[in-house]
């Protein structure tokens, strides 16, 4: 249907903006960050109601970030990078308590990062899955390897409780619309890299500056 190519179309984006950033350096532009984790939404919300919960809490994470874009220090926040100087330059991070600044961008970024680790490592599992292995399955396995280390018990039930729901791994290739099996394992082939070294620059960044743990 159009919504499932639409969010497929920004997942293509994002994978693609994503080159070209290579291309120009390391350096991570919000936007397109942004713009991916839209259409990554997008594709989680056809997924069906059950994922709710979590698509509405990346939603929010993600239209914070948008909102700093569009504020009137819009320009420091064109990457990563800019973001990161700007809000340590300016205190603008609770650095060790949550308290003045508890939606400051490094830490709502932060747990967009954290998510987009369980991201590469699903995704890498869905690329070299065999036809009748389970998409809950891989779904689980990388959370318990990423994200669930920073959930409380209640979420991480209600998380997976929920990966019972995912389609099958057919269904789920059907509803990335990318094409057929074989076409989204070779998208995957250059995207999952692609992923992965956002993530890495990101993780990076955030280790220097101390970041990992921001409340
Ligand atoms: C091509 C296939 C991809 C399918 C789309 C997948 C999009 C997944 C988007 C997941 C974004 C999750 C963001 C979670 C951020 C977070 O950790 N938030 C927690 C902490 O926030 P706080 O502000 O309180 O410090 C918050 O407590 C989280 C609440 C919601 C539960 C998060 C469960 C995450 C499970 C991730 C797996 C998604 C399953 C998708 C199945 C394909």
């Amino acid at each position: 249907g159009l919504l499932y190519s639409f969010a497929s179309f920004s997942l293509q984006r994002f994978l693609v903006e994503k080159k070209t950033q290579q291309h120009y350096g390391r350096e991570i532009y919000m936007e397109h960050y942004v713009a991916g984790w839209k259409g990554l939404i997008k594709l989680l919300n056809s997924l069906g109601s059950v994922f709710g919960f979590i698509s509405k809490d990346a939603a929010s994470k993600t239209q914070i970030l948008m909102n700093f874009l569009d504020s009137k220090n819009g320009s420091e926040y064109a990457t990563v990078q800019s973001m990161v100087k700007f809000e340590l330059d300016n205190e603008l991070v609770d650095v060790n308590k949550k308290g003045i600044y508890p939606e400051s961008g490094c830490r709502t970024l932060l747990r967009l990062h954290r998510a987009l680790r369980w991201l590469e490592l699903f995704l890498d599992r869905l690329r070299t899955s065999k036809e009748d292995d389970k998409t809950s399955v891989m779904c689980r396995e990388a959370y318990n390897e990423s994200l669930a280390h920073h959930h409380p018990f209640m979420i991480r039930k209600a998380a997976g409780l929920a990966f019972y729901s995912l389609p099958g791994r057919p269904g789920f290739l059907e509803v990335m619309n990318v094409g057929s099996p074989e076409q989204v394992v070779a998208m995957l082939g250059e995207a999952v890299p692609l992923i992965s070294e956002v993530y890495t620059i990101t993780e990076e960044l955030y280790q220097k500056h101390n970041l990992l743990d921001l409340p």
